[in-house]
């Protein structure tokens, strides 16, 4: 792009911190990244970009970014070479290969990969090539589920019909909070502006969500205040209800089967059973069931509010199941696929009830292995991991059970984690290595392929040159596999056409070149979500059809009645802790970033409803314990009046961060301490991690001094 003043150049580039990836313009000035702009020429974005976003150029110039290679032994922290990390890692890997296989080493890759399109070159090229199977990452802390429940219905794990914001005229989101989320596995810049817009046209919203969030309000709608981890139950009810009165429109005989298998479930759960257990009342079941039906258009979204839950699989099939028996799939105004670009639909086909297999710590989905087993791959299995790379991650605390991933992290032989941080997990690391930010390296937007609403393609140069000794994660695999004798990129006739491949062949695939796409520095539009494109291109099922009630859910189906039981059994005065965002965050790597640790942020408080809070004779800033049957913390009081009562929420991604310096003044507590973990802790078809609706018992903190309390 032109230049603007003198030693100054504007480049269009896009985000890479969340699912939008927003444009953005960087100002460099004397060679330095100074500042960055919403870019009001992106075709989709159109000059929308958050806080987060914005706040990029502060994480690219942080003083406590990594920036070397450092080499951790007997407590000492060394600068090294990069030669000599490449080296070393790959001698202790081969020992370790040679002596115990590639069981032994283990890979965990964090959610900032998911916007690399680079990680997935090398990647691969080293870790399949030992043969190493025991590969982790944060999908299962965050919508594994969805994966398993779309394999189950639609024959492949990437179909994800998207809410036809724009023209529906009812609109069902559960656990999701935009205006500060932003969203997942829906991609529209401003998620919170097309609410408005839609609520503007007359579209009713209903947010089912135990708290009344940013996100509703009277500019968009009302809030369903539901007990959390209960989704599920009122999912059925309503089909139940919608199955009862108007009945099934025609169109889902046509495109699903097993019907009666999904009839026969719900019939379990009627309003007036499920009220009680979902705290509402049955009356406002059948309203919105009604409403819902008799929307002209009508469509539904659920996010890692519902995902983190116990029964998540169940609920985005209810989710799906609400929406093709009210004549809503694939039609204009309902749940649509989005463009694709790359036919994911197609390369992701897979058959859960095959994919659910015996592990060693019990049943759990093939693939990515669920986080809140990794403490025990590493304490308990009978062939340990002795090794774990971990990239663009944080799982110290990101996964439940703190106190055990501490143990597993030090008993580990091997870790080398590739961050941009000396981040709490690399605490434990032996080799932290620097990695190249988002400003520093060449990127196209591949992650969003398929759930944009408006989809585009945007290849980016590098805004600037990586400072110091930082590296783009795919050189340093490729050099690591170098030193391990393995085929590498960098061994290739040219490894800058050699380390694009994947990329390229994925563009290939959509009749697109990287020339052309380069051609558009804000973006390249490619097309809107598309109504009948499901059924005549992106379902996999062998006969075409959604399966409504697939046989792999069996033994979900058989928990979800034990759940009921056990739920409805419960004491109605039960805490119950949920999960919470801040718009001032991003999971845990934000910790740093002084605008997003200014006045209150000093630590990450339990909130509470004011009616609890006066119940347990707790006021603000007081400071409670908070334990549950996994382990406990101490924070402070804060209230919230939007809580359900008898609803408890705390932010994650907060925790002792030693190597930065915010996080050593501010540093919060890991709220993954209360979370369960191990064996019978997740999923066991998705792998999924349970991370709301935590019973949880909430206390004082009486200090030593203090009389014991009675
Ligand atoms: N209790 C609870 N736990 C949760 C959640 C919750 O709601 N409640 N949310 C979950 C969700 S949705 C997710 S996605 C996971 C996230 O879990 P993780 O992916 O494990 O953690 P993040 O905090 O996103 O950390 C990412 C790390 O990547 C680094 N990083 C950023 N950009 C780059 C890059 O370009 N290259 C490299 N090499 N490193 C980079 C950051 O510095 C940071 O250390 O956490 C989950 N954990
Ligand atoms: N500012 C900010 N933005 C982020 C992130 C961040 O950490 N901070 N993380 C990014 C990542 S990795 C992801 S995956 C996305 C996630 O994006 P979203 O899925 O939209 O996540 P949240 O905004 O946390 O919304 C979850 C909502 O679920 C509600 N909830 C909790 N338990 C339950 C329940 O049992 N039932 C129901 N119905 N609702 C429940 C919570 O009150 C909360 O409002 O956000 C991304 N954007
Ligand atoms: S919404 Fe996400 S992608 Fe867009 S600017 Fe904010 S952090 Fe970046
Ligand atoms: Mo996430």
């Amino acid at each position: 792009m032109s230049g603007v003043g003198p030693g100054e150049r504007r480049t269009a580039t896009y985000c890479r911190v969340c699912e939008p990836a927003c444009g953005l313009v960087a100002v460099v000035r004397e060679g330095e990244l100074v500042t960055l702009e919403p870019d009001r020429d992106h075709p989709v974005s159109g000059g929308f970009a958050c806080r987060k976003g914005l706040a990029g150029a502060a994480i690219h110039s942080d003083p406590d970014r990594l920036d070397h290679p450092l080499h951790r032994f007997d407590g000492e922290t060394e600068v090294r070479s990069w030669d000599d990390a490449v080296g070393g890692i790959a001698t202790t890997l081969t020992s370790l290969l040679e002596e115990y296989g590639p069981e032994s080493i283990g890979l965990y890759m964090g959610n900032p990969a998911s916007f690399n399109s680079q990680v997935g070159i090398g990647t691969p090229e080293l870790f399949a090539r030992l043969g190493v199977t025991r590969v982790f990452n944060s999908a299962t802390q965050d919508c594994s589920n969805k994966f398993a429940a779309a394999t189950a219905m639609f024959g492949t794990s990437a179909l994800h019909p998207l809410p036809d914001l724009r023209r529906t005229d009812a609109l069902l989101l559960l656990g999701s909070n935009w205006r500060v989320s932003k969203g997942s596995f829906l991609v529209v810049p401003n998620a919170y502006r097309e609410l408005t817009e839609a609520a503007a046209r007359g579209a009713r919203i209903w947010f089912v969500n135990p708290r009344d969030t940013e996100t509703a309000g009277s500019r968009t709608g009302e809030t369903v205040p539901i007990r959390p981890d209960t989704d599920v139950y009122l999912l059925a009810a309503l089909i139940h209800e919608i199955d009862r009165t108007v009945g099934f429109d025609p169109v889902a005989g046509e495109q699903g089967t097993h019907l009666d298998g999904l009839r026969a479930f719900v019939a379990d759960f009627p309003p007036e059973r499920v009220a009680e257990v979902c705290g509402i009342p049955a009356e406002r079941i059948r309203e919105i069931a009604r409403d819902f039906a008799a929307a002209p258009r009508a469509a539904a979204h659920m996010s890692t509010g519902v995902n983190m839950g116990r029964q998540g699989m169940l609920a985005y099939w209810l989710m799906t199941m609400l929406v093709l028996v009210t004549g809503n799939l694939d039609r204009e105004g309902g749940n649509i696929p989005g463009r694709e670009v790359y036919p994911a639909t197609l390369k992701a086909r897979g058959d859960l009830a095959r994919e659910v297999v015996d592990g060693e710590f019990g049943p759990m989905r093939r693939g990515h292995l669920p986080g809140a087993l990794l403490a025990d791959y590493v304490l308990d299995a009978e062939r340990p991991l002795r090794a774990l790379v971990v990239i663009a991650g944080n799982p110290l605390l990101t996964i439940p059970g703190e106190e055990r991933l501490r143990k597993a992290l030090e008993a580990l032989e091997l870790l080398v984690v590739i961050d941009l941080y000396p981040n709490a997990t690399g605490e434990y690391a032996d080799w932290l290595l620097p990695a190249a930010d988002m400003f520093e390296r060449a990127d196209v937007n591949v992650a969003g392929l398929g759930m944009q609403a408006s989809t585009f393609v945007q290849w980016t140069p590098a805004v600037v040159p990586p400072r110091h000794e930082r590296r783009e994660e795919w050189w340093i695999l490729a050099r690591i596999a170098q030193e391990m004798g393995l085929p590498s990129v960098l061994d290739a006739e040219d490894p800058e056409t050699a380390r694009w491949s994947r990329v390229d062949h994925m563009l290939a695939a959509g009749g697109l070149t990287r020339e052309q796409v380069t051609a558009f520095p804000h973006g390249l539009p490619v097309g809107d979500a598309e109504p009948g494109s499901l059924f005549a291109r992106h379902i996999q099922t062998a006969d075409g059809r959604v399966d409504c009630r697939p046989a792999a859910f069996d033994a979900a189906i058989a928990r979800c009645a034990r759940i009921f039981d056990e739920l409805a059994a419960e004491d109605p005065a039960q805490l119950k802790l949920i999960a919470r965002r801040d718009a001032k965050a991003q999971n845990s790597w934000y910790a740093n970033v002084p605008e997003m640790k200014r006045g209150d942020r000093d630590r990450n408080p339990l909130t509470l409803n004011p009616a609890d809070a006066e119940r347990l004779g707790l006021a603000p800033g007081d400071e409670v314990v908070v334990r549950s049957a996994w382990g406990e913390v101490q924070t402070s009081v804060a209230l919230d009046p939007g809580l359900r009562p008898g609803v408890v929420a705390m932010e994650h991604g907060w925790g002792l961060q030693p190597g930065l310096r915010l996080s050593r003044e501010r540093p919060g507590v890991n709220v993954n301490r209360l979370m369960p973990h191990g064996p019978g802790s997740y999923e066991p078809e998705s792998n999924m991690a349970r991370l709301t609706g935590i019973p949880v018992e909430v206390r004082p903190l009486r200090l030593p001094s203090a009389p014991a309390m009675v």
